[in-house]
C-alpha cells in the first residue's frame, strides 16, 4: 500500500506533536514546518514529541515559516503532501491584544499562504488542507454554539482566525480546493503551553503536592467559561475530518463547560485539597479549607480588554457525519497533566514567570 503523505505546520505545539504521533501510527509520512528563529536545530522543535516517545524516523523537518510564501510555495511543491494540517499560528488569545499585526499575519496571512501554494502548484485535486479553526471565532453569541451560529470574535485572534475560516471556505467554492475547517473548542494535553490557564492551574496543583509552591497561583478573570477537552482526542477528530467524500466544516466540543474556578477546584481536588473561596472580583481569594492558606489570587493585568464570556460546544456533527466523540474525560485529562507536571517540576523546579499569560 503507497504511504501517505502529511505537512504539518506548527508540528512543535501541543496539537502538532500529537497530531505527528497519531499519524506515525497510522503509517504516514510526515513533514513539519519549523520555525528558524525558534530553535538552533529543527530537531530541538521536537522536544513535545520526544516527550511522547516518538520515534521520529517518519518525520521529515524543514526550516520554515507559514508568514513567508516563497518558502510554503517551494516546500508544498517538493513535498506534494496528500494532506496538510496547517495548525501554526500566534494561538495565545491575550498576547494577541498586545502583537494584532502578528496574529493577522501568522494566523491570516499565512493561511492564505497555504491555500495559495496549493492552488499555485496545481495540486487542487490531490492535496487536502485541514485549516485549525478556533472556537474564538463565535465571540459572546448564546450557547451552545454549532458550525450554524454567528460568528462575533471579541479578540484580534479570533478575528484573524475567523478571516483564515472565510478564506478557506472562498478557496474551497471557488477554486474547488480540498479544504475543512475544524472548529475546535479549548483541548488541553500534558503538551500544553505554559501560558494557559489549565497548565497554570495543574503546575501549581504539582508543586503544592510536592511541597515547593512558594507562592500563590495568580489567575485572572475567574468567571470565564470555557468547554475543555482532551487534545488526544481533537487531533483524531481532525484526521477523520480529511477523510470524508467532500470537504466540510465541523466543530469539535466536549458539550461539557465549567468556570476557570470549577477547573481550578476540580484540580486541586486531585490532590485533596478542597479549595473555599471568599471576596469578590480582584479580591476573590481560593483558600485550602483544611488550612486556611491562600493557594489562589486574583490580579486585574490578566484580565483580557475584551472576555469571550462563555463556550459551550454542539459536536453533533461530527458526531454523526464522522462518528467522533471524545473518549477522554476532563477528571483523568486533569490527572495526566498534573502527572506530567510532577516530572516537569524535578527538571525546572520553580516556575519561571507566575503572571506569564
Ligand atoms: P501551540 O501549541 O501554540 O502551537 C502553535 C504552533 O505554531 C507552534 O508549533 C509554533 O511554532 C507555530 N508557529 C507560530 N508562528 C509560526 C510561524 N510564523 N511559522 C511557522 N510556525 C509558527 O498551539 P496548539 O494549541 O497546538 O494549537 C494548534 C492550532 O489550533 C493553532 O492554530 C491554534 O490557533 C488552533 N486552536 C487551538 C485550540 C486549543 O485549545 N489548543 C483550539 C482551537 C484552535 P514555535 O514552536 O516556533 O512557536
Ligand atoms: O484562557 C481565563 C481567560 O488562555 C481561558 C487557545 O488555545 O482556546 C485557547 O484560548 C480562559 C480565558 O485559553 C487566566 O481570560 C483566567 O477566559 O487558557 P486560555 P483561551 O483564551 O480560551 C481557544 C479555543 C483557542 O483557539 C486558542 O488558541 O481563562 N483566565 N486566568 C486565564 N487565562 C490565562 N491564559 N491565564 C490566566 O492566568
Amino acid at each position: 500500500m503507497v504511504r501517505k503523505t502529511a505537512l504539518i505546520t506548527g508540528i512543535t505545539g501541543q496539537d502538532g506533536a500529537y497530531l505527528a504521533a497519531h499519524l506515525v501510527g497510522l503509517g504516514y509520512d510526515i513533514h513539519g514546518l519549523v520555525r528558524w528563529d525558534s530553535y538552533v536545530s529543527p530537531a530541538d522543535g521536537l522536544s513535545r514529541l520526544d516527550l511522547l516517545g516518538l520515534v521520529d524516523e517518519n518525520i521529515t523537518l524543514h526550516y520554515g515559516d507559514i508568514c513567508d510564501a516563497n518558502n510554503i510555495n517551494h516546500l508544498i511543491k517538493e513535498i506534494r503532501p496528500d494532506e496538510i494540517y496547517n495548525l501554526a499560528a500566534l494561538s495565545h488569545v491575550k498576547v494577541s491584544f498586545e502583537t494584532p499585526a502578528s496574529a493577522l499575519e501568522i494566523n491570516t496571512h499565512g493561511t492564505l499562504n497555504v491555500l495559495e501554494a496549493v492552488r499555485v502548484t496545481g495540486q487542487e485535486r490531490t492535496a487536502r488542507i485541514y485549516q485549525a479553526s478556533s472556537s474564538e471565532m463565535f465571540g459572546s453569541i448564546p450557547a451552545p454554539q454549532s458550525e450554524r451560529a454567528p460568528m462575533e470574535p471579541c479578540s484580534p485572534y479570533g478575528a484573524a482566525k475567523l478571516a483564515a475560516y472565510h478564506l478557506a471556505r472562498i478557496y474551497r467554492q471557488s477554486y474547488g480546493l480540498w479544504v475543512c475547517n475544524g472548529i475546535l473548542f479549548n483541548h488541553e494535553s500534558p503538551l500544553r503551553g505554559e501560558g494557559f490557564v489549565t497548565h497554570k492551574i495543574t503546575r501549581a496543583v504539582a508543586e503544592l503536592d510536592a511541597g515547593v509552591l512558594d507562592k500563590p497561583l495568580i489567575l485572572g478573570n475567574l468567571d470565564s467559561v470555557r468547554d475543555w477537552g482532551d487534545a488526544r482526542d481533537y487531533v483524531r477528530g481532525m484526521h477523520m475530518m480529511m477523510q470524508t467524500e467532500a470537504p466540510d466544516d465541523f466543530v469539535l466540543a466536549s458539550g461539557r463547560s465549567y468556570s476557570v474556578r470549577d477547573f481550578a477546584g476540580l484540580s486541586f481536588d486531585q490532590i485533596g485539597v478542597k479549595i473555599i473561596w471568599q471576596g469578590k472580583g480582584k479580591d476573590e481569594v481560593g483558600l485550602n479549607a483544611a488550612t486556611g492558606r491562600v493557594l489562589i489570587k486574583v490580579d486585574l493585568e490578566l484580565f483580557r480588554p475584551l472576555e469571550l464570556n462563555f463556550l459551550l460546544g454542539d459536536a453533533s456533527k461530527a458526531e454523526k457525519h464522522l462518528g467522533w466523540k471524545p473518549e477522554i474525560s476532563l477528571e483523568q485529562m486533569i490527572k495526566d497533566m498534573i502527572d506530567a507536571d510532577r516530572l516537569l517540576i524535578k527538571e525546572q523546579p520553580i516556575c519561571k514567570n507566575q503572571k506569564a499569560g
